[in-house]
């Protein structure tokens, strides 16, 4: 069924979410938000929001089921979609990175060879590693990664790290950055010209935003 607006999927609740909703208002995009209401359409612009879980994002983009979606680059590159990244966002910003218990000693990444490392982004964590030509053991885990070492799941562990805090409250150090994150726009590969068009000037509202931004 074709539509005459442009379908973004945006995190319903969590870490993206006030970034996103703030940035789609400051390109002067009027939509309620909030609550209950998992989609909700513009009143003054070719759009309607999807409220989602971040993880289901970038299928639902590949699938066409939305047009565009805003994710954090590393839920988007542990697996392999056939999605556009359209834009940068800037905001987001974090690390996926290896840690260790804080009283071991490290040296270097071979460190990790034959170890098991939980982690909830195995294929990034087991890439990283094998281009540094160590192969470590994937124990994939979906939350509370930082516990894993000290109750004798894992050896070390693969997370994201902002501040750093939890990794210092958990115990355990900071020892390679595996991969550099932040909050990206990401498009279907097959957009309509009538839907590109409306993508564009998302696109230039997005850029003056940015640009008053630095
Ligand atoms: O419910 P839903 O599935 O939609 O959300 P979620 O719980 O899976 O994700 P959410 O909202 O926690 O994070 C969304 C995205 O924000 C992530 O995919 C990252 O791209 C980005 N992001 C930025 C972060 C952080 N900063 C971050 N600090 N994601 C997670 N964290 C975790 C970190 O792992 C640690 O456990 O927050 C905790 C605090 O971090 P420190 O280092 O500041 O202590
Ligand atoms: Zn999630």
């Amino acid at each position: 069924m074709s539509r005459n607006n442009i379908r973004i999927a945006v995190q319903k609740s969590g870490r993206l979410s006030d970034d996103s909703l703030k940035l789609f208002k400051e390109c002067g995009i009027k939509f309620e938000s909030g609550g209950s209401k998992l989609r909700s359409i513009s009143s003054n612009f070719p759009i309607e929001f999807l409220f989602l879980r971040d993880d289901d994002i970038p299928g639902y983009v590949e699938d066409g089921v939305a047009d565009l979606g805003v994710v954090g680059l590393n839920v988007l590159m542990e697996h392999t979609r056939k999605v556009a990244i359209v834009k940068e966002l800037g905001f987001s910003k974090c690390r996926l990175s290896l840690a260790i218990p804080r009283g071991e000693n490290y040296t270097d990444l071979k460190q990790f060879e034959g170890k098991s490392i939980a982690t909830s982004y195995p294929n990034l964590t087991s890439q990283f590693l094998l281009k540094n030509g160590v192969k470590a053991e994937m124990h994939e885990i979906s939350g509370s990664v930082e516990i894993a070492p000290s109750i004798g799941l894992a050896e070390g562990i693969c997370d994201i790290v902002s501040t750093g805090g939890t990794l210092l409250s958990n115990g355990l150090k900071e020892v390679a950055t595996v991969f550099q994150s932040q909050a990206v726009m990401i498009a279907n590969t097959a957009l309509s010209s009538e839907k590109q068009a409306i993508l564009d000037k998302l696109l230039f509202r997005i850029d003056s935003v940015q640009r008053g931004q630095n």
